[in-house]
């Protein structure tokens, strides 16, 4: 009688010790994961146009914004590629003439040139076409007026495509490009 409650003694203390040791793999296999997804949730830097890197090269480029009249306004450029990690330097000149042709650059996430547009209409003059909900705006300029121009600096977003757009009232759809970052 003796020896059976000995050996199930031993037996209860042997499932003891094995479900202890199931149980602290668990525990450090908890504590990897936690680790790894405290590490992918750590925030991405935020893309910041003015955060220059001074020794970053710079690429510098002519932009105007060309025509007298809606229906032939346009950017001299379909698309501009610049090269990741560099400095952009846009020489953006309105060549207009006409008081109308008011003109501005925005880049914007691909795909969100319109809904830009109709939030930039509804910013309106006063915030300079600026709209107040930023979560697609990468870049924008101040609103050129005719024989304008202006040097627009800033650190090239992360690799990808984006696109360029002017905001002012109708104009988004004839003045628009693609801009890549590769
Ligand atoms: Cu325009």
């Amino acid at each position: 009688m003796k020896s059976i409650i000995t050996a199930t003694l031993l037996f209860l203390n042997f499932l003891f010790i094995l479900s202890c040791d199931n149980k602290s793999q668990t525990d450090s296999q908890n504590t990897s994961e936690d680790t790894a997804s405290y590490i992918s949730e750590e925030p991405a830097k935020a893309y910041e146009p003015k955060t220059i890197d001074p020794s970053a090269p710079v690429m510098e480029l002519n932009l105007e914004a060309q025509g007298n009249s809606m229906d032939v306004m346009t950017f001299s450029m379909r698309e501009i590629s610049v090269k990741n990690g560099t400095t952009v330097k846009i020489n953006f000149r309105n060549t207009a003439r006409d008081a109308a042709m008011k003109h501005n650059f925005f880049i914007v996430k691909n795909g969100t040139i319109e809904s830009v547009a109709m939030a930039s209409n509804a910013a309106g003059p006063d915030k300079d076409f600026i709209p107040e909900d930023k979560s697609n705006l990468l870049y924008t300029s101040k609103l050129l007026e005719p024989g304008q121009s202006e040097e627009l600096v800033f650190a090239a977003p992360p690799v990808g495509t984006y696109q360029f757009v002017c905001t002012y009232p109708g104009h988004w759809q004839s003045m628009n490009g693609k801009f890549i970052v590769e």
